[in-house]
């Protein structure tokens, strides 16, 4: 089956107007793209840093605070530098960008300015005709090892640490994860950390992989992500997390985070063939105590973690999971977090647990 093709999209820097590309990626999403969503108010290093990470064929932009053709230019001269210039770059921002900025820009090296009232077809058709084929096509050992690099005699040659993330849709994954990436970039300055991150896509179809806009500390070279659909296959994964694992093993990146698709009542998603420590996210809503009898990864988790530990009722989730966990008899371990607030002292103690089990 052929490939879909993988776009990433932004807004950059200073700029929130994000109306216009949120529409644009539905649209991408719609005609079988996999889009790769950013998030606003991103730099043109996070953005070329992304796109080479991603293996994307090109960039869209949606820029309207002014700043353009500056702007367009730098994230060139960023994937130059990454020796990605094989990944294309095109975008559109309503009035601001004017036919002579475009000429500009175009002549600098992007591919195409769209301007206020083109039809979403043209721009389908454009993408379909322009990256429809795959251009250069580099290797994923390529990709990862280009953000695994260390300095000769740093850090130790011991095997990555996999952890495995998974829970329901909308309890905090992502942004638990981004806070353990802040934290281990912050007291282990040698090492460097790979996210695979998990979207719902059907077999054939476009998939919206929007976990990098939820992402701060993640932004950084230390950390490599790379956003997978789950192209039909059920269970939380995709047919190339495998592979994937793999080659960031190879390149020797100390933790690899594997955060699944928000999942329900399933089976674990993680065989033990595939992951070191299997952490569960929770959030306090989950029901009754009949729901929680339901869930079956409450038996296989390492470590389960009540995120929200804020919201009301956690108190009492606290002690139906603990009670679970208790009959289990497996030594699992609770965490309690709120994992949006700076600096929690839940995030910390995961932490913790997950670097020295
Ligand atoms: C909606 C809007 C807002 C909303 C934004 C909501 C949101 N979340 O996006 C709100 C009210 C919040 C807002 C705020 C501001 N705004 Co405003 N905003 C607009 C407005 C009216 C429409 C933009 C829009 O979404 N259009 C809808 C899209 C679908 O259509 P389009 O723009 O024509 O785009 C087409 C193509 O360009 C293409 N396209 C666009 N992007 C991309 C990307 C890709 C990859 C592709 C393929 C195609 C493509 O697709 C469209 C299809 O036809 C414009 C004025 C205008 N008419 O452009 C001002 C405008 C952009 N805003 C402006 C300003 C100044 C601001 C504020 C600074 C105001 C203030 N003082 O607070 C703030 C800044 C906010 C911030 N954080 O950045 C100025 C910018 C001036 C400049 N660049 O010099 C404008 C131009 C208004 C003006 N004339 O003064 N704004």
């Amino acid at each position: 089956m052929t490939e879909p093709i993988r776009i990433l999209t932004a807004v950059p820097i200073c700029d929130g107007h994000d109306s216009a590309i949120l529409t644009i990626n539905l649209e991408l999403m719609r005609h079988g793209v996999e889009v790769i969503y950013l998030g606003y108010n991103r730099s043109a290093r996070d953005i070329a840093r992304a796109a080479v990470q991603e293996d994307v064929r090109a960039v869209g932009i949606s820029s309207y605070n002014g700043g353009h053709i500056e702007f367009f230019s730098e994230v060139l001269a960023r994937l130059r530098k990454w020796n990605s210039s094989h990944i294309g770059l095109f975008g559109g921002g309503g009035g601001t960008i004017t036919e002579s900025d475009a000429a500009i820009m175009q002549r600098r090296g992007v591919d195409k300015i769209f301007f206020a009232g083109t039809r979403f077809a043209e721009m389908i058709r454009f993408v379909k005709e322009r990256y429809g084929r795959p251009g250069v096509r580099s290797t994923r050992e390529d990709i990862a090892s280009r953000f695994a690099t260390r300095k000769a005699g740093a850090g130790a040659s011991r095997p990555a640490l996999v952890v495995g993330i998974t829970g329901p849709g909308g309890v905090g994954k992502t942004t638990l994860i981004d806070e353990l990436v802040l934290r281990l970039l912050d007291s282990c300055p040698e090492q460097r950390v790979a996210i695979l991150s998990h979207d719902p896509s059907a077999t054939g179809k476009g998939a919206l992989l929007g976990d990098r806009a939820a992402m701060i500390y993640s932004q950084d070279d230390r950390v490599f992500m790379h956003s997978l659909a789950s192209r039909g296959v059920a269970g939380g994964l995709s047919p190339a997390t495998r592979p994937w694992l793999r080659c960031l093993k190879r390149a020797r990146f100390d933790i690899v985070l594997i955060e699944t698709v928000g999942i329900g009542q399933e089976a674990m998603p993680f065989p033990r063939s595939l992951v070191d420590q299997r952490v569960l996210v929770m959030s306090p809503d989950y029901g009754s105590r009949l729901q929680l009898q339901k869930i079956v990864m409450l038996e296989s988790a390492d470590i389960v973690v009540v995120n929200k530990a804020d919201a009301p009722g956690a108190r009492t989730a606290r002690s139906e999971i603990e009670h679970v966990l208790d009959s289990n008899a497996r030594g699992q371990k609770l965490v309690e977090t709120t994992a949006k607030r700076h600096g929690d002292a839940g995030v910390d103690e995961l932490f913790q647990t997950l670097i020295s089990p």
